[in-house]
């Protein structure tokens, strides 16, 4: 048990559900590195929501409403930190929801789709009796969507994804949001919208950002997508690292 009075508390609250979650057998060999990774960056901006990822949230979620098959796309980290503020992101902007493991493993998908189902989410897609499909004819593992997620969705966000399967995305025509700790990795540059911020903060405030935007017209929701630009807001993302120096 962590003593919430703890320094570093949140932290190792979440660290207890990664090392969990590793436990019961669902996260990739690699998934403890990428969280670390994801750590180092958060410290450097002071594990606090900065000014960018809060207008690129914004702009994520009116991209979302929009869109007219919305996917958000989850891995074992994701589930591990996030499942239920995830299924409510979900409901919140209706999309759908979809397994998409770079380290994809049969024994995997079936944990995960049993998480979700026990948390309530019952159209789960991406799972083993899902139709699959290799995007553009790419026939990898990378490639690899469910016919009617994915593989047809127009918009996905991408919390925690690896460079390749982001790039097979774009290369796809996908409209892509990405939340990404490192504002330098090779997602959070091809995407179109890059959330430099822990997911265990930005799903939430993303949610409540579409109980407002929701009651919008559609006119202001293509406003707040057309005046952004996800190049420069990476580099304000940038400078908040500079910043705490
Ligand atoms: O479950 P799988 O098989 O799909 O594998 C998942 C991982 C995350 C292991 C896989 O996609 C991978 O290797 O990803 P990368 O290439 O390590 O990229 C993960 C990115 O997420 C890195 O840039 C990290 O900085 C970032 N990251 C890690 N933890 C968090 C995070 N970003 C936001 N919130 C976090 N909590």
């Amino acid at each position: 048990m962590i003593p919430k009075s703890h320094p570093r508390y949140e932290s190792l609250v979440l660290r207890d559900k990664m090392v969990k979650a590793s436990q019961e057998g669902y996260l990739a060999d690699s998934a403890l590195i990428a969280h670390g990774r994801g750590e180092a960056f958060d410290y450097l901006i002071g594990e606090k929501t900065t000014y960018p990822a809060k207008r690129a949230m914004y702009v994520a979620v009116a991209a979302l409403l929009l869109s007219s098959n919305p996917v958000i796309s989850v891995n074992g980290n994701a589930t591990a930190l996030a499942i239920d503020e995830i299924i409510e992101l979900a409901n919140a902007v209706k999309a759908k929801i979809e397994i998409n493991l770079f380290y994809r493993t049969d024994e995997r998908v079936k944990i995960i789709t049993r998480l979700y189902k026990d948390h309530g989410y019952k159209n789960i897609l991406g799972t083993l009796d899902d139709d699959i499909e290799y995007i553009d004819d790419i026939k990898n593992n990378r490639a690899t969507a469910s016919k009617t997620g994915i593989y047809s969705a127009d918009t996905i966000l991408i919390p925690l994804e690896d460079g390749d399967r982001a790039e097979i995305l774009k290369n796809a025509g996908k409209n892509i949001i990405t939340i990404d700790l490192n504002p330098l990795s090779r997602t959070s540059k091809m995407s179109d919208v890059s959330i430099m911020d822990n997911i265990v903060r930005a799903i939430p405030f993303m949610t409540k950002i579409a109980e407002d935007l929701k009651t919008q017209d559609k006119k202001v929701l293509m406003d707040i997508v057309n005046d952004f630009d996800n190049e420069e807001n990476l580099k304000e993302s940038l400078e908040q690292i500079r910043m705490k120096e």
